[in-house]
């Protein structure tokens, strides 16, 4: 009982687990329920990536205790076996959630199971020949004359800054957003078209995205987040992630994100300044966002 509680405590903090904890805890109470830990064995295991995207090759790897003498994996939740390898890999050809399944045997007929969740993503890619891309691996919007330059809130070292932070499970690439609040109460990340020299504005720059529909990109976020787009003189109204397509249940994973160019009000589409703005509310918060394009 006490350990359920502890991982549950643990949730407050590391919100972007919720899900992985949540099977876990139920498989602890399952174990506990068929006769205990038989000192100490237990089954478990890691996977390279938690949101693949369909047909990467995703590795898992065994980290039982114990010495099993044969693993059976099910890596799709069907309740056939894929695969006897002690750390075997696979490729998934369908997006959606699947529950991976590792059952390990000890000598003496002893048999433990451990449970994840994993969610495979569907990504578009390469990009469209017209998507306006506010960020991909690639960089900031680069344009005649002027150019993107980033900030957050609050202050971040500069590959930070820059999204240069490798993910293993990217959507886009290898390159992500990664955004923490620290002891602050809230971060931020935005994309502002101009050249700015000692942190002053020398010119401001604005694009015309009037032709887009929709705003897309993806998050792994563990609260909801707050869409935001400027003109060259207002501030758009804020759009929740929850609102277009995240869900607080998968938070330990990437979700895509569409907001339609309709959704943001006050601003003229024609002067655009800032083509994305995201915060999040919370201290010692870490979210993560990636292939941002205009559609
Ligand atoms: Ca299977
Ligand atoms: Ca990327």
């Amino acid at each position: 009982m006490s350990i359920v509680r502890g991982k549950q405590g643990k949730k407050k903090f590391i919100m972007g687990t919720f899900v992985v904890v949540g099977v876990a805890v139920i498989s602890l109470i399952i174990l506990i329920g068929s006769g205990g830990d038989e000192g100490g064995l237990n089954a478990s295991f890691t996977m390279s990536k938690s949101s693949p995207k369909i047909d990467s090759v995703v590795l898992f790897e065994d980290t039982s205790s114990g010495d099993p003498i044969s693993w059976k994996w099910d890596f799709d939740g069907d309740g056939t076996v894929d695969s006897t390898e002690q750390n075997p890999s696979y490729q998934y050809s369908e997006a959606g959630y699947y529950e991976v399944k590792l059952t390990v045997e000890y000598p003496g007929n002893i048999s433990k199971t451990c449970t994840k969740g994993i969610l495979v993503i569907d990504v578009e890619y390469p990009p469209g020949e017209n998507d306006y891309l506010v960020f991909t691996d690639r960089g900031l919007p680069v344009e005649e004359n002027f150019w993107g330059d980033a900030w957050v809130w609050p202050n971040l070292p500069s590959e930070d800054v820059e999204g240069k932070y490798l993910l293993a499970d990217a959507p886009e690439g290898d390159e992500v957003w990664m955004i923490n609040s620290g002891n602050h109460s809230f971060a931020g990340w935005g994309v502002f078209l101009g050249v700015w020299v000692s942190h002053d504005l020398k010119e401001k720059h604005a694009t015309d995205l009037s032709k887009y529909e929709k705003l897309t990109f993806w998050v792994k976020t563990p609260c909801d987040l707050e869409v935001r787009v400027e003109d060259n003189s207002n501030e758009s109204n804020p759009c929740l992630v929850s609102d277009y397509g995240w869900d607080p249940s998968f938070s330990s994973f990437w979700q895509k994100i569409e907001i339609p160019a309709s959704a943001f009000i006050n601003v003229d589409f024609t002067k655009i300044h800032c083509p994305f703005k995201i915060t999040g509310e919370g201290e010692n918060i870490t979210y993560y966002v990636d292939y941002v394009r205009w559609v």
